[in-house]
Parts: C-alpha cells; structure tokens; sequence
C-alpha cells in the first residue's frame, strides 16, 4: 500500500483514507493506493464493507494535473491510467461506499461514480469541471456520470463545468445521501446498511440512459448551444461525444471512445493554454520577496470613500465576503443613489436566481452609510473610490491620513493615477496601496494590487490573502502608468482606431477579435466605458507621447460631436434604451469625410491582420512590462488579461498566445508593423532577445526584484 492511502478499520468495516495535501489529487500512488486497499478489505473475512475518505479539508480535486503537463510536454511517456483502476474498485465483491467532503471534482468524482454507494456533507461540493481545463473526464465520467443522472445533467455537468452542491445532487440521484454532522459515522452507519446487498454497479446501469428518439433533440440542442456559447472551443463538443457514445456503445467501446476523444483535447493548444491558466492563477500570490509566513493585518472592517458605481460595486463585494462595510459619500443623494444602485444590483440577482431574498437582506445589512470621515476611526481598511483626478485623490488621502486609525490600510482605487504621489500626501506611505477593481467590481474576478514604492510588507500580504477572500484573483503590479492591464490596453485601443483609420469597418474590427475570441470588440468595449475617458487620458498624457507618434483622431471627432458610447446611446455604434448595439448608417459618411479630409491611403484590411495588429500590440507592451519588472511573471500578465479584459482562456493570454505562436514568429511580424506604422510598433527589446535566443516568455526569469515606480 502506498503511504498516501491508508486502511483503518471501525470494527467490521474498513475505512480507506486517502492522505495527499494539499487536495488528495490522484497523483501517481493514489489510485493505485486506493485498489490496494480495496482489495484489502475484499479479502479480510472481518470486513463487511468499506468506506473512501479524504484526509483534510476536501475528498480528491482530481487527476493531478501536474501530471498532464508532463505528458504534453513529453517529460512522462505512459497514460495516467485511472481507468483500469476503478474498474477493480467497481468489481469489489465488498461494497465501497465513498464518503465526499469540501469537493469531488473530476476524477474525484469519477473515482465516486465507480464506488458502489456516495454519501456526503450537504455543502459538498460534485462536479466536472475538465472543460476548464480544456480537457473531458477521461476515467469514465462520461460514460458513468450519464448512467448515473441521465444524458441531459450530465452534459450540463461535463460541458459548464460548474460543481453543484452535494445536497442538491442528493435530489437527483447523483449522492445516495446527504449527511449532516459527523461524515465518517455516518458513512459507516451507511456501509453497515448495505453491507451484504447486491451490489450496484454504475457501469452496467442503463435505466437513465434515455432512447435514441429522446436523446436526438436534447444531442442537437446541446450542440447548438455549445458552439454558440463556447465558440471556437473543442471540449464542450468533445464531451458531448463522450456522452452520446454512453448512449450508444457498450460500456468498453464508449470507454475507448472517451479517451480517444480526451487525448485529442489533452493535446490541444487549448488544453495548455487553460491549464497555463490554471497554473498561473495559483502562481500570483507567491511573491519573491514576501514570503508565506508574512504577518498580515486582520480586516474586518472596510471603509469606502465614494458611493458612486464603483464604490458601490466594492461594498457589495466586502459584504458579499461577510466584512462590515461604511460607505461615504458627500452628500446624502450621493449615498441614497448609491444604496439605490447596490439594491437594484442585489434585486436583479435574486430575480436570476443567483441569491436568496435572506441572503441579501443580510448583506445589505452589512453596508452601513455616513457623511462624516469621523466615522472611519474603527476601520481596518480604507478603499477610496472617488474620480479620477489626483487634486481630489490628494485631498481625500490627506483626508484619511487624519482620521485613520495607526494600523489602517489605505487604498486606492486607481486605474491611472500614481500611487506613490498619492501616498505622498499621508504621514504613512507605507500603508498606502492600490486596490484596483474592474467595473463592474461585483462581477469582474480581476483585481490588480499597485504596490508602492514604500508600501509595507505587511499591507501587501494582506491585500493579496483579502483578494481571495474577496472571491477575486489579485494580482501584484508595479507602480507605472496604467499599471499593467490599462497600460497594455492602451495601445490595443490605439491601433483599432488606426485600423478604421486605414479603411476597416468598426464592425470588421470587432468581428475580428471576437471570432478570435475576445469577449468583445475593442471598439464596442470604448464605447462601454466611455469613449470620453480614454479621449481624456490621451489628451493628458501625449506630452509623453515619443515625437513623432502617429495620433487616432477619428475618435477625438466623435467625442466632439457628443458621440461618448453607451452613455449618449451614440459611439461608435448606436443603442437602444436596453443598450443594446446595433451599427450605425451615420458611421460610414462620418469616416468618410474625416478620413478624405486626413488623406490616410485607403485598402481592405484581412481579419488576421487585425488580430495580429491587436494582439501583438498587446505583446510588445507586454513584453516591456515584463522587462521592466512591473510584473512579475508573463503568466501574471495572462492571469490579468484573462481575468479582467476578456481575453480567451483557451488562448493562454497574450504573452502564452505569443509563445505558441512562436516569438520569432511575432517579432517579424511586429518588425514589419515597425516599418509600416512607425514609431509606436518600435519592438519590445524583450521580445527582440527572446525571439533571438529561441526563449520563450513562460521561461524569462527576471534577476532584479519588482518594479515599483
Ligand atoms: C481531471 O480530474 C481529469 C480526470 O477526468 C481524469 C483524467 C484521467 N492537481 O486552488 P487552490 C493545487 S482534471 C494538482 O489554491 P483552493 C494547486 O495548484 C482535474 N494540483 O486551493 C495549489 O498548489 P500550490 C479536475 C492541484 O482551496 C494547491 O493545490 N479538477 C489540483 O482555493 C491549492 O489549490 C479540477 O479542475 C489538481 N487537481 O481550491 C479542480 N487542484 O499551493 C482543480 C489543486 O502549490 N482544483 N491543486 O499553488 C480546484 O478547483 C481548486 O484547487 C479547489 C481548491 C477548489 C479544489
């Protein structure tokens, strides 16, 4: 037996725990631990029966997906083999009864459905959340999991990937039953129940399967609808094949299938995007020089200086976490507009069924009001919120600066301005960092910590151990301009104005990007958020512009004329009273005369050109980023553009699209951007070393320590 699976017994049954931190995932050894002890069991006349249970806080997470980048990567040659496995544990004459807490999801799930009974903790969570990964179960979820709750659950499990809770999987057959109080009791109180039965076994189930005649509609909808909702991906399809191969193959064959259909996604530039991700995600908070074991400030009190909407979108997501919140404003419209807004935000959520009436009249029990900075003595916490200008920025953290208790935290939530100059006006930089939310900060995961160039390392582990609990992805940035999303973003939106400028149709240049996968368009993301701020920021800023920096003045005609996007339901698009776009016939006479009167050579543009422009645009500012230290690692840069700017996860982000695509690859490209379009597409000297040396982004380490200003 090997150490990470171990057998105990509770008199006549035996319990099978399985014991590898931090996630029990099925690493090599766990599967085979697990067979081991069932067999075991099987053999020792004592036992009528054994339960499976995970040590620590949750049952398995799944394959170990370490694992799967060894396989793609050719570091490990055979196959992770799970399948064989639950076979045996299937077979056991003995019956198995698993016993789930914190989660089951992917082959932990799967390793359940093999075992002959599921008990778990009501809040437990069950799922198949492969496609995350890019990938479909591979040890017989799906041929099992539609035996077990019918062909249409189970492609709404394996295709969304969204775990449910153990209680609600209770009502549909998925949980035998659901156990309150002491799970291992009550899962030995089970085996003794049905110790000596006939045993069940899912493989050989077919009552749920469904008839041809039924299953063709629910095969066609679910097809429609994932090629709809997860354009361009290939593992939603692929499970769905999975699925309808349980329904018409024998076990075995649907077997065979099953993992012909997940190798082919395994080996996808898709799967190793996502699982990228998956990695860089948990990968952000390990910062070089603040070690694990920083002390942190307890938070468990928030104030928010500014109730407008993203003051208001951060008081719902601190009370959504359980933290008491204070909300200020200067006056009390300012505060009942913002309280209206937070309600209207919850009322829409109860109505999609997302919270319950209770659920929120506790939260907004949480959010309290005040017109007095008075009031925020007793804050742990203070996350401003205010407009964008640095004399009112200045005057509320000289502000905060006297009424703060010594200890606070004092935040910004900037999405330009220079933290160190606002910190500058407080006695207490070092307890000065950004906090920058994307709107609408109650949805958006992204989060983007601006680190000082004195903020304490106290304040930053905080800050990041907060993110979590905040239910958002924080990551550390340095203090530049726009810090690194916006700063990246910048020239993305630039280069979509000059696109139009050249002779591309707004609409062309949306559709390129979002058939690329984009969740949006550049040019329908500018009117979402105001085509008047970025016309602000550009203004502003061009004196540190390089001279001779080809302007976008297209855009600067359309906010004079009134045009701002959503707002005035005139941008680049129009908009109806829902906000809904539709192209408008007055763009095309405008372009034409504004682009006539520039004398800016016209041709038709290809869609990969647009994409290449785009998206390279991103990467050699990414590239500069990197270089200069303002992030820590190109897969932050991912985390940060798949997280808050819509960027495909089964691209990787832009730095891992870049090495897929091959740097050497990108750099020609971007020289030949260089010659065509001047200065701006100068290449990142980065990229210029990297695509010279065959590096890639993923595997650049930078020597000296993060950038701070
Ligand atoms: C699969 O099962 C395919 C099957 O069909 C079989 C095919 C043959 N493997 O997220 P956290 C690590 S595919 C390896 O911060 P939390 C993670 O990297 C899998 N490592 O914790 C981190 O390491 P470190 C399907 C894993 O409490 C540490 O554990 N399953 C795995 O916030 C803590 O992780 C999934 O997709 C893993 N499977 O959340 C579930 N899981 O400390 C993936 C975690 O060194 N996991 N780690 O940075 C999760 O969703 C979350 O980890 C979970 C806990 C919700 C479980």
């Amino acid at each position: 037996m090997s150490d990470l699976v171990r057998v105990t017994k509770e008199q006549d049954i035996a319990v099978i725990t399985i014991d590898n931190p931090p996630v029990n995932a099925l690493s090599p050894g766990v599967p085979e631990g697990i067979v081991a002890a069932v067999e075991q069991a099987e053999k020792d006349p004592s036992v009528k029966a054994s339960v499976l249970i995970g040590a620590g806080k949750t049952f398995v997470a799944g394959a170990d997906i370490k694992e799967f980048v060894k396989l793609t990567s050719g570091t490990r040659g055979d196959d992770i083999g799970i399948l064989p496995l639950l076979l045996k544990v299937e077979d056991s004459r003995k019956p198995v009864v698993v016993a789930i807490h914190g989660n089951a999801l992917g082959g932990g799930l799967e390793v359940a459905q093999a075992c002959h009974y599921r008990v778990a903790t009501p809040d437990a969570k069950v799922g198949q959340p492969e496609v995350n990964l890019g990938i479909i179960p591979g040890a017989g979820g799906t041929q099992r999991l539609p035996r077990l709750i019918g062909v249409e659950r189970a492609i709404e499990m394996c295709t969304v990937g969204k775990p449910v809770r153990a209680a609600e999987a209770a009502q549909f057959g998925l949980i035998d039953r659901a156990i309150e109080g002491d799970l291992l009791a009550g899962a030995v109180a089970f085996a003794r129940e049905v110790a000596g039965k006939p045993i069940p076994k899912t493989r050989e189930r077919s009552d749920k399967l469904g008839t041809p005649e039924q299953n063709a509609p629910i095969f066609a909808a679910a097809r429609d609808n994932a090629r709809k909702k997860f354009r361009n991906q290939i593992c939603q399809l692929a499970a769905i094949d999975a699925i309808e191969a349980a329904t018409k193959m024998p076990f075995e064959k649907g077997c065979d299938e099953e993992r012909r259909l997940f190798d082919k996604c395994l080996y996808s530039d898709q799967s190793k995007a996502q699982i990228h991700i998956f990695f860089a995600e948990r990968e952000v908070p390990k910062i070089p020089d603040i070690p694990k074991e920083t002390p942190t400030i307890p938070v468990n009190s928030i104030a928010i200086v500014g109730a407008g909407t993203m003051g208001g979108g951060i008081a719902m997501v601190c009370a959504n976490a359980g933290i008491p919140v204070l909300l200020k404003d200067t006056d009390q419209t300012a505060l009942d507009r913002g309280i209206g807004t937070i309600q209207k935000n919850y009322a829409m959520s109860v109505k999609r069924g997302r919270f319950t009436q209770e659920y929120v009249d506790q939260r907004m029990k949480l959010i309290k009001t005040t017109l007095n900075y008075e009031d925020f003595g007793g804050a742990d916490m203070v996350i401003e919120a205010v407009f964008e200008t640095m004399p009112l920025k200045k005057q509320v953290f000289a502000d905060l600066d006297r009424v703060c208790k010594k200890g606070a935290i004092i935040s910004s939530n900037t999405s330009t301005l220079n933290i160190d100059e606002i910190a500058a006006t407080t006695s207490r930089p070092e307890a000065v960092i950004g906090m920058h939310f994307f709107s609408p900060a109650n949805v958006m995961r992204l989060l983007e910590i601006v680190r000082g160039r004195k903020t304490a390392k106290d304040v930053i582990a905080t800050c990041m151990h907060l993110s979590k609990k905040l239910g958002k992805v924080g990551v550390l940035v340095g203090n530049c301009r726009g810090f690194v999303g916006n700063r990246m973003f910048l020239p993305y939106i630039r280069e979509a104005q000059f696109l139009v400028e050249e002779g591309a149709a707004p609409e062309a240049v949306d559709k390129a990007l979002t058939d690329w996968g984009m969740a949006m368009g550049p040019l329908a993301v500018g009117d979402l958020g105001g085509l008047d701020v970025a016309y602000r920021i550009r203004k502003e800023y061009r004196h540190l512009e390089k001279p001779g920096a080809r302007q976008p003045f297209v855009e600067d005609r359309l906010v004079e004329m009134g045009r701002l996007g959503q707002k005035t339901a005139a941008g680049w698009y129009k908009y109806d009273a829902d906000r809904r776009a539709s192209s408008d016939p007055e763009i095309p006479a405008l372009l034409q005369k504004w682009i006539e009167e520039s004398r800016i050579p016209q041709r038709q543009i290809p869609a990969e050109e647009i994409v290449d422009r785009e998206v390279y645009s991103l990467v050699n500012e990414g590239a500069r980023i990197l270089e200069e230290g303002y992030a820590l690692r190109a897969g932050d840069i991912d985390t940060i553009y798949v997280n808050g700017y819509g960027f495909p996860a089964y691209r990787g982000g832009p730095m891992w699209y870049a090495d897929t695509v091959g740097l050497k690859k990108v750099y020609e490209r971007v020289k030949q951007f260089h010659q065509q379009h001047g200065v701006l597409w100068e290449p990142a000297p980065l990229l210029k070393e990297l695509a010279e040396s065959g590096k890639t982004f993923a595997n650049f380490q930078r020597v000296a320590a993060q950038a701070t200003d």
